[in-house]
Parts: C-alpha cells; structure tokens; sequence
C-alpha cells in the first residue's frame, strides 16, 4: 500500500486580531469594501463545523444504516428495496476534512463492516457513481484504507454493462447483482459525468477499461451536440444516440457534462477533454449568456439554432460561476454570481427555478442544493475578493434560519413560504456543509493544485498512470 499524502490542514487562524468591519447600513447589500478578518472567517468555519455535526447527528440517531434520514418524521429512507448506504459513503471525506473525527470513524466502520454491493437491485448509474463511487475513492485517498478501495473496484465492476449499448452511450440503471440494465432514455448529465470517477480508479487499479468505457461516453454524447452552437439537448436515447428532447442549458439534466469536460482535462491532463470544453464553452458563453439590464445570466435555447427559449435560471445552474473561474473567466463568474445571489435574496433562500426577466419563482423548492455555495468558493479562492465569504455569511445566517430542526437539517419545499420539506438528500453533508466550510476554512484547507472535486465535491487526487 502506497503512502497516501495528506490533503488536508485543519487548524484555523483564531490568532488574528484584525479588527471587525463596521455594519452594512443595507441588510441585504453586497458589501464590497469590508473584508471579513481572518478571526471572524475562522468563527464562520467552526459555526459551519458544528452546524454539520448536528446534521450527521439527525442521520446517526434515526437512520443508521440507511441511506438518508426524513428530518421532519423522524425516519430512516432508503432508496432501493436494501440499503447502500448513502449518507455515510457521501458524507465520510466531509467528516474527515472537518475534523469530525468520531463521526468519521464510526461512519468509516459502518461503510467496511456492512456496505456490499451484491444487491438484487436496480440502481440509476449516474447517482451511484457520483455519489457512492466519488464517495468511496475521495475516502480511500484520504485514509489509505484498501478496503475502500475494493469497494470502489467491486461496485464499478458490476456497473459496468451499462455501457454496453449500440451507442456506448450508457443505459441508466444496472441491477447490481445480475448485471442486467435498463433505461434508455437518458440525458448528458448522466452519459457524462462518469470520467473523473472511473478514470480515477483506472489510475488505482491498473484496468484501462473503466476509463475507456467512461470516456467514450462522454465522447459519443459530444459527437451529438448541434454543429451550429456546439450544445447538447436534454434528453437522448442510448439505443440510437437521437435527442429526444433539445432544449439546452445548464440546468439539471446537462450540467455536469460541461462540468466534466473541464475537470477531466484539470484531473488527468486529457487534451481531448480541453478541446470538447473549448467548443462547447464558446457555445454556452454564444447561445445561453443573457445580458438583461446590466446583469448577466444563462438562460435556455433552441440547441440547434441558439434561439431563446426559456429565461430561467436556478439553484442547478448556480454552479456555473464555480466552474468558469476554474476554467480562467472571473469576470463572467463573478458576475454571474453576484445575479445568483439576487435570486436567492429575492426570498432568503434560492429556489429550484427562477424567470431571471420577471424575477418570479417558476419552481419553488430548495432541497439544500450546494451549487450557489460551491461558486461561491471557488471565486472566493481564485479571486480572493472579500464578498464572496460575506455572501457565504448571509447564505449560512440563512440557511441555518430556514433549514434548521431540532433533529437535523431539512429541505424547503417552499422558498416563498419557507414551508419545510421532510428529506435531507446525501449532497447537503457530501457538498452544501462542505463548500460552505471550505468558503471560511483557510486556503491550504484542500490543496486546488492537487485535487479536483467530482460533482459531489468529492475530492480526487490526481494519481499518475500506473502508479
Ligand atoms: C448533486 O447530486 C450533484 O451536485 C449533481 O451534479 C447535481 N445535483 C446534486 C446537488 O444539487
């Protein structure tokens, strides 16, 4: 067993004695001009620290074992017939780079001693990856534990006849015991947001094909996109590779395709992946970007003409600002951003969809989605303006107010109303306490030169080819 490096450094200033910046006179401006202090961003860090706690606690004490926990009715969900386990595969690098260290360790022996894989279910490929493949090989690297890594290789192993379709383009859910699958209808989130998670464990594991298969997909759904604006529909069939449905945007359904082409040439270096990105930001940045009265958005189109369709925007698409300051574009992102953080100030809290034009709620959900935070971080990390750990602040002051219970923390059926939903999905410990640590957390928290972080912020570390 290789030495794993340590990705992370836990300690916090609370040394520094800056002192703190005066009021806004405005509640709800953006400040610019004040800075938080270093002190006050490590208060923010252990606040988010021990929010996260409460969380994993409400999961600990009704829904150990199980794959989420109903903050509200006090119950444990699964979301097959047996359990995978998913908040303790999704939540445990979260813990370990918090410094949870109990929560972590008991997290840590559930996943060895009871998670298997030899389930006679089916399971949606794309949320299996992302979240228990993502989950389990941030955690190997992070504790050198090959267990975790075996793991990884098993469950990959039974995934792997999706990809067996007349397209390569994978079919969405494989019955993890009998290896049959099903679902054709399928979009390019799912078809492509596979790379970074099996391209990493082809690195561990010495077998070229996880990465072959998870590249050619992503390839093949490249090769569909509209030759006038370079974009991808919402919906393609894996049997024949026609779109089924050709609205683009970069919402729900497409997002983390674009995500990956970038991360996948940030992570292994791959020059096609940079020439799939260059083409297709160049699309989005043509046919999405929408300028409305000096603020700037991404709205929806036509993806073989670049007509507008649709203006809307929402918590799904926040995380655009995050990934075009990755790519080099601050000015955009942070522009973006800051029309973001209109939308979630329009009720103090985002909703799953907003007409940007009107500034009315078209969908009014919040299911504690991380994306706004998750740009927030980056920003914060690449431009080092101040505002962006304030915006985080009243995001946080926020989150916290509406999304708190006594037990946990719960989704918001109704940004308007702030009427409470009863589920906390894998992703708010995987990645909304997560980004919201890393936007108050100093920088050498998670090294950005040596990780990149999977779409549910599970950091991979770049491992060399057969090593
Ligand atoms: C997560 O599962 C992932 O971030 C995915 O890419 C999008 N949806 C959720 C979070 O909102």
């Amino acid at each position: 067993m290789k030495k794993i490096a340590p990705l992370l450094l836990v300690a916090l200033c609370t040394a520094c004695t800056a002192k703190a910046p005066p009021p806004s006179p405005e509640p709800k401006a953006i400040v610019t001009d004040a800075a938080m202090t270093d002190a006050q961003a490590a208060e923010m860090a252990l606040r988010v620290r021990a929010e996260a706690q409460h969380a994993w606690q409400g999961y600990r004490k009704y829904a150990w074992g199980h794959d989420d926990v109903k903050p509200l009715s006090k119950q444990p969900h699964d979301w097959y017939a047996e359990t995978l386990l998913m908040t303790p595969v999704d939540a445990l690098d979260t813990l370990i780079l918090l410094g949870l260290k109990d929560e972590a360790d008991d997290a840590h022996k559930l996943i060895v001693d009871k998670l298997s894989f030899d389930k006679d279910i089916y399971v949606s490929h794309f949320e299996t990856t992302i979240r228990e493949l993502g989950g389990l090989l941030s955690a190997y690297q992070l504790t050198g534990d090959p267990k975790l890594l075996a793991l990884a290789d098993d469950l990959a192993t039974r995934m792997l006849p999706v990809f067996d379709s007349p397209t390569g383009l994978p079919w969405t859910q494989v019955n993890l015991r009998t290896g049959q699958v099903r679902g054709y209808e399928s979009n390019p989130a799912e078809t492509g947001t596979l790379l970074l998670e099996y391209g990493t464990l082809a690195r561990l594991t010495g077998k070229q094909a996880y990465y072959d298969k998870a590249k050619r997909a992503l390839v093949e759904t490249f090769k569909r996109r509209a030759p006038k604006t370079g974009l991808v529909g919402d919906a393609i069939d894996v049997r024949t590779g026609a779109w089924t449905h050709t609205s683009a945007h970069v919402s729900g359904r497409i997002d983390s395709y674009y995500e990956y082409l970038w991360k996948c040439w940030k992570l292994f270096g791959d020059k096609d992946c940079l020439d799939m990105w260059k083409t297709s930001i160049a699309g989005i940045d043509t046919y999405l970007a929408d300028d409305v009265d000096g603020s700037l958005w991404y709205g929806h189109a036509d993806m073989a003409t670049g007509r507008r369709t649709e203006p809307y925007y929402g918590a799904l698409d926040a995380f655009l600002p995050g990934l075009l300051a990755y790519s080099g574009d601050v000015p955009r992102a942070a522009r973006l951003q800051d029309s973001g953080f209109r939308m979630w100030q329009l009720h103090g809290i985002e909703p799953e969809t907003l007409d940007y034009r009107k500034m009315e709620v078209v969908s009014a959900g919040y299911p504690l989605r991380p994306e706004i935070v998750e740009s927030a971080w980056y920003l914060q990390r690449l431009d080092g303006n101040p505002k962006w750990r304030l915006q985080g602040k009243e995001m946080f002051d926020d989150f916290v107010k509406y999304a708190r219970t006594d037990d946990g923390y719960t989704a918001i059926e109704n940004v308007v109303t702030k009427q409470q939903a009863d589920h906390m999905e894998s992703f708010a410990l995987a990645e909304t306490f997560k980004y919201f640590w890393l936007l108050f957390a100093p920088k050498d928290a998670l090294d950005l030169d040596q990780v990149v972080l999977n779409t549910e912020a599970h950091p991979l570390r770049r491992v060399e080819a057969g090593k």
